[in-house]
This record gives structure tokens, C-alpha cells and sequence, in this order.
């Protein structure tokens, strides 16, 4: 029996070096060592050998079985090391690897849209003013001299929010209620624009989108008139769109402004001729305007005998759209790439 662990033992290193994968060698390991191995078989028969020399063959099988497991588990950091290699090599991605040419991304329209407007307002002197999103029926209807009861709520459909007491906290349906902060927490003079996204309940179709981008105005100073209103926006109109397109104002109503006008820009697309997009009347609305209502101004902790101050709002998306003849406002929410990329930053 000392022959045959003997025998194992010396012609084990071999066979176990011999060995090129981890699943050879597991199968190896079950032969030398494994329940139905070849040490475990001559273990059976040392019951058949008397008390002494099964003292000596039970300690030449204990060390066999240890020298064995050490020259394994050897092998076996080999074995595994060499896969992992390959496994890693396999695997291997060049992330400084460029291909023919990069594909770059441009900024989206509307960005590039707010952007410019930010632009020309700043060159004009204005400041820009942002604020939340979600507001309080005080900041976006009630400052804005617009109670609960009147009618002219109904031109803006409010999304409201599932907080306090029903139809107190609302998706801003315009920028406003950032002008109303601007006057609450500052003080005139105030030349300030807020650009910005609003929510209105609408549903989605060529020219109405349920969450778009308004940019308003605001200046609060002493004797602002309406002859600097209107200056105002033609001077924007030349900055922004080119020196060829002017701006003219109509009368109109809002609740936070009186007196009240509609700003209209010569059709960038006919200049004035008559074409299909202005229909044929050689203009196109672009927004709202008035001088600030003096009970907003009241509101807002102002003294109207003192301060006057002048308003504007338009739609940011509607603008892209007519600058760029675009039919669909969806498009610019739809994020699709062959639209996009139309429009290179
Ligand atoms: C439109 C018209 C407008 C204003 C917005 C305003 C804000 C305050 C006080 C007075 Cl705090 N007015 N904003 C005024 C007139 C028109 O927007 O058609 N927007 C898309």
C-alpha cells in the first residue's frame, strides 16, 4: 500500500501540471482525491492491515492527500489567472478609440431660442429673473388682479397640484408670478426679463403644447409711459429679428395691465407683402403688452401715484417657430434628431 501512495504521489505533479483548463482539472481533482479517487480507494483496504503498518499508511495517505491539494489549488491560481487574462483581454474596450468622424449634438432649439432672447435683452440693460415652477394661486391669479370669480380666469387652464386646500397650489401658467416676486421682494427700479417654462390643461396639437416657454418683461420706474413701452419693443423687434422688421401695437384686454395691447412684427417671411403663414396680412402677433394695472402695483406693496411700469409677454417657442417656418410646435418637444438636427448650435 506504501508503493501505491507512493506511486500516486510521485506521478501526481505531472498530471497535475498537465492540466490546461479549470474543468480538466476539477475532473483531476476527482480522480486522485474524489469519493470514488484512487486515495480514497486505497483508504478502504487499511482496515484489512494490522495496527501498526496501518499507523504508517494512514500517515503516508494524510500527507499524500495534502501535497496533492497544494500542487491542485497551485494549479489552479494558474489556471484561473490565465483565464481571467483572456477573459479581460476579450473584453477590452479603447474608450480613446475615434472613429471616422464624431457625431455631435446641438442645443436644442428652444435653448438656443432663450438664449439669444437673454442676448438682446441684456445688451438693452435688463436683468433676468427666474422662479419656481410650481406657485400659489396668490402669485400666479389673486396679485395679478385676478380673483377667483372672475371670468378672465378662464383664459388660462390651470393644472393645480394635489396640496393644501384645493386649487391653492398650481403649475404657473405664465411667467408672471415671477414679476410679482421681482416687485415683492425688490424694489423699482426694475428692468427685468423672465424667461421661463408654464404648464396650461391643453392638449397637445399644432399649436398648443401643455408645458412651453414663456419670456416676459418688466420695467417699474417713475414716470414710465407707454411711449417707452412701445420704444421698447421696437427696439427689441430691430435687435432681435434685423433691422427690415418692426413692431406695432394693438388695443387688447388683460386683467394685469391697462392700458392693454396686442405686439405684432412685420411677416418675417414676406416682409409685409401678404403671405400664407401671416394671412395675407402682412403681420404676425407675437404677444401681450400693457402698462402694469395700479392695483397690481398696490398688491405688490407699490405706490401707483408714485411708481408706473410697463409689461410684456410672448410665447419663446411660438418665436422659434416663426423665425424658422417650423408648422408644428410639437416638433419641438418630440426630440426628434432629424428635426433637431436642423438647427446647428
Ligand atoms: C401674452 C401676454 C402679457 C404681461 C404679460 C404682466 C406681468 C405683471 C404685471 C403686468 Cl407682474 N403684466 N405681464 C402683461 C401683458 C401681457 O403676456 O400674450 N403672453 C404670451
Amino acid at each position: 500500500m506504501i508503493d501505491d501512495i507512493a506511486r500516486i504521489g510521485a506521478s501526481a505533479p505531472a498530471r497535475i501540471s498537465a492540466m490546461a483548463s479549470l474543468d480538466e482539472l476539477r475532473a483531476l481533482e476527482a480522480e486522485l482525491l474524489g469519493k470514488t479517487g484512487e486515495l480514497t480507494a486505497l483508504k478502504k483496504g487499511l482496515g484489512t492491515l494490522d495496527p501498526e503498518e496501518r499507523k504508517i499508511a494512514g500517515q503516508a495517505m494524510n500527507e499524500a492527500r495534502s501535497t496533492l491539494e497544494a500542487l491542485l489549488a497551485d494549479r489552479r491560481s494558474v489556471l484561473e489567472n490565465a483565464q481571467r487574462a483572456i477573459t479581460l483581454a476579450s473584453e477590452r474596450l479603447d474608450l480613446t478609440e475615434i472613429t471616422d468622424e464624431l457625431e455631435r449634438g446641438t442645443v436644442h432649439l428652444v435653448t438656443q431660442t432663450w438664449d439669444r432672447l437673454v442676448d438682446v435683452f441684456l445688451g438693452m440693460g435688463f436683468t433676468v429673473a427666474e422662479g419656481p415652477e410650481v406657485e400659489t394661486d396668490w402669485y400666479n391669479f389673486e396679485a395679478l388682479n385676478i380673483p377667483a370669480a372672475h371670468p378672465a380666469r378662464g383664459m388660462w387652464d390651470t393644472l393645480y397640484v394635489d396640496l393644501g386646500d384645493p386649487e391653492t397650489v398650481l403649475m404657473r401658467t405664465h411667467t408672471s408670478p415671477v414679476q410679482i416676486r421681482v416687485m415683492t421682494d425688490g424694489e423699482p427700479p426694475i428692468y427685468a426679463i423672465m424667461p421661463g417654462r408654464v404648464y396650461r390643461r391643453d392638449t397637445a396639437d399644432a399649436s398648443h403644447m401643455p408645458v412651453f416657454h414663456q419670456i416676459e418683461g418688466l420695467v417699474v420706474d417713475r414716470n414710465i409711459s407707454f411711449a417707452d413701452l412701445a420704444g421698447t419693443l421696437e427696439a427689441f423687434t430691430s435687435a432681435y429679428f434685423g433691422g427690415s422688421i418692426h413692431s406695432r401695437l394693438r388695443p387688447s384686454y388683460f386683467p394685469f395691465t391697462e392700458p392693454s395691447a396686442e405686439y405684432d412684427i412685420n411677416c418675417v417671411f414676406c416682409e409685409g407683402s401678404g403671405c400664407r403663414t401671416c394671412g395675407q396680412t402682412g403681420w404676425l402677433e407675437l404677444g401681450g403688452c400693457g402698462m402694469v394695472h395700479p392695483t397690481v402695483l398696490s398688491n405688490v406693496g407699490l405706490d401707483p401715484e408714485e411708481w408706473s411700469g410697463f409689461a410684456f409677454g410672448f410665447g419663446l417657442d411660438r418665436l422659434a417657430l416663426m423665425r424658422h417656418g417650423v408648422d408644428d410646435i410639437r416638433e419641438m418637444y418630440t426630440g426628434d434628431v432629424r428635426f433637431l438636427e436642423q438647427f446647428p448650435s
